[in-house]
C-alpha cells in the first residue's frame, strides 16, 4: 500500500495525475486546499491510495532508500519507510473520518485538531467551537514556518481551553477555616475513596485538623468503610443520621480545620424519597459541595446524572476512574454545559496517591498529549 498526495490547480487535474500515475484502482483518502508550505505545488491537495503499484523516481519511499549493500539497513530502512506512510495513512483516514462534511476551507492543521477532539468524545459543536477559536487566534500569529505553525496552534489550543474552562482544585469557599467540603454523586462513583484520598492530601499531609462526617447511614457497611479508613489514618469521624445532627456536629466542630462529607450513593428512586440532605447542602454558603462522577460513564448518562444531582447545588465537578479512560470529552462537554469548576481527578484506586488536582497542564497534556506529540500535527 502507498499513499501519494498530488498538487495541481484544481482538484479534478490533481485526482486526473494520480489515476493516471497508480491507474484506475487508486483510491481517494482526502483532498483538500493545500497547507500553505505546499502551495507553491497547487492550490489544491488529493491523497491517494494504491495497493503495489509500481514506485515512481520521485517515491517518498525511494526518497529516503540510501544507496546500501547492507541487508539488514535496507531492511530497517523499509520499515522505517513503511512505518511513515502507514502513519500518514492513518492520519489521513482520521482526518476523513472526522473532517465534517460542511466545514470546507479548514486548514489540515485545524482539522486533525478536530479529530483529536472528536477522538476524545468531545461533542462535534465544542469541537469545532474550539478549534474555530483557536485557529482565529493563530491567524494573528502565523509564522510560515510549519514546526512554528504546529507550537503555536497547541498554543492557541491551550488558551482557548483555558479560556473555556475553569480549574478550581481546593476545598471549602472562603479562605477561614473550617473549610468544609462534601462529595455527593450516585453510587459507586468514587465518593467515599476520593473523600480519603482528600482527608490525607489536605488534612494530615498539611498537618491539619480534620474531621470525616458520614451521613451515609442506608447502609451499615458503608459507614464501616469509612469508620476503617479514619481508624488506620487516625482522623476523627462521626457517622450521623439525621440532617438535623449533621448540622449540629458541623457547629461543634468549627475548631478543625477540614471537615469533608461523606454521603450515601443516590439513585433516582433515592431522590424523590428523600431530598432532606440535598436541601440542606444546597442551602449552606458554608459548605463547597463536590459532585463526584467516574469519568467512564456513557457521555450521555453523565449528562443526566449532572441534571439530577443539580438539586444539591454542587459548586464543582470531581471526576474520577480517569485510569479507565482515554477520553476527556465527557467531562469537558458537562464543564462547558455547566460552567462548572473541575476540582479534582481520581486516577486509580490507590490511597492516597491516585489523586490529582486538575490544572490547566495536566488537562491540556490529557487532551493533545504531551507537547511534544503528534496528536494534533498537521500529516
Ligand atoms: N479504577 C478506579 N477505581 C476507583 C476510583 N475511585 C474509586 N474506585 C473504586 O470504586 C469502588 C467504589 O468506590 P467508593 O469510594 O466506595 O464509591 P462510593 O461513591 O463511595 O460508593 P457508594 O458509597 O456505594 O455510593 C471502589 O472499589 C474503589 O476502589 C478510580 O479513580 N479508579
Ligand atoms: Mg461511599
Amino acid at each position: 500500500m502507498r499513499i501519494k498526495s498530488y498538487f495541481a490547480a484544481a482538484v479534478e487535474d490533481a485526482m486526473a495525475q494520480a489515476r493516471q500515475e497508480l491507474g484506475p484502482e487508486a483510491m481517494l483518502v482526502n483532498s483538500r486546499k493545500a497547507p500553505p508550505e505546499a502551495r507553491h505545488l497547487g492550490e489544491y491537495e488529493v491523497v491517494f491510495a494504491a495497493e503495489n503499484s509500481p514506485a515512481p523516481a520521485q517515491d517518498v519511499a525511494a526518497q529516503v532508500q540510501p544507496q546500501t549493500a547492507n541487508g539488514a539497513d535496507r531492511l530497517s530502512v523499509d520499515v522505517a519507510s513503511l512505518k511513515r506512510e502507514l502513519e500518514g495513512m492513518r492520519r489521513a483516514l482520521v482526518r476523513s473520518a472526522f473532517a465534517p462534511s460542511r466545514w470546507s476551507g479548514v486548514s489540515p492543521t485545524a482539522s486533525d485538531a478536530y479529530a483529536a477532539l472528536a477522538a476524545q468524545e468531545v461533542l462535534p459543536s465544542l469541537a469545532r467551537e474550539i478549534v474555530e477559536a483557536a485557529e482565529a487566534r493563530i491567524l494573528v500569529a502565523r509564522s510560515g514556518s510549519p514546526a512554528a505553525d504546529k507550537a503555536n496552534w497547541r498554543q492557541a489550543l491551550v488558551e482557548e481551553v483555558r479560556s473555556r474552562f475553569t480549574v478550581e482544585p481546593s476545598l471549602g469557599r472562603g479562605d477561614s477555616p473550617p473549610r468544609i467540603a462534601a462529595l455527593v454523586g450516585p453510587s459507586g462513583s468514587g465518593k467515599t475513596t476520593t473523600l480519603v484520598k482528600l482527608a490525607v492530601q489536605y488534612g494530615l499531609a498539611a498537618r491539619r485538623p480534620v474531621l470525616l462526617l458520614s451521613v451515609d447511614t442506608f447502609r451499615i457497611a458503608a459507614a464501616a468503610q469509612l469508620r476503617s479508613f479514619a481508624a488506620i489514618l487516625g482522623v476523627g469521624i462521626q457517622v450521623l443520621e439525621t440532617v438535623g445532627a449533621l448540622a449540629q456536629a458541623i457547629e461543634e466542630n468549627r475548631s478543625k480545620d477540614l471537615i469533608l462529607i461523606d454521603t450515601p450513593g443516590f439513585g433516582p428512586a433515592d431522590m424523590e424519597a428523600d431530598c432532606g440532605l440535598a436541601r440542606f447542602l444546597s442551602s449552606r454558603s458554608d459548605i463547597d459541595t463536590h459532585l463526584v462522577l467516574s469519568s467512564s460513564t456513557k457521555a450521555a448518562d453523565v449528562t443526566r446524572m449532572v441534571d439530577r444531582f443539580e438539586i444539591f447545588r454542587p459548586q464543582r465537578l470531581l471526576f474520577t476512574r480517569l485510569d479507565e479512560t482515554e477520553s476527556l470529552g465527557p467531562i469537558l462537554n458537562e464543564a462547558a454545559r455547566t460552567r462548572k469548576p473541575l476540582s479534582f481527578f481520581s486516577n486509580g484506586q490507590r490511597i492516597p496517591e491516585d489523586l490529582e488536582a486538575v490544572t490547566w497542564d495536566r488537562l491540556v497534556e490529557r487532551l493533545l498529549g504531551a507537547p511534544a506529540s503528534q496528536a494534533v500535527s498537521a500529516a
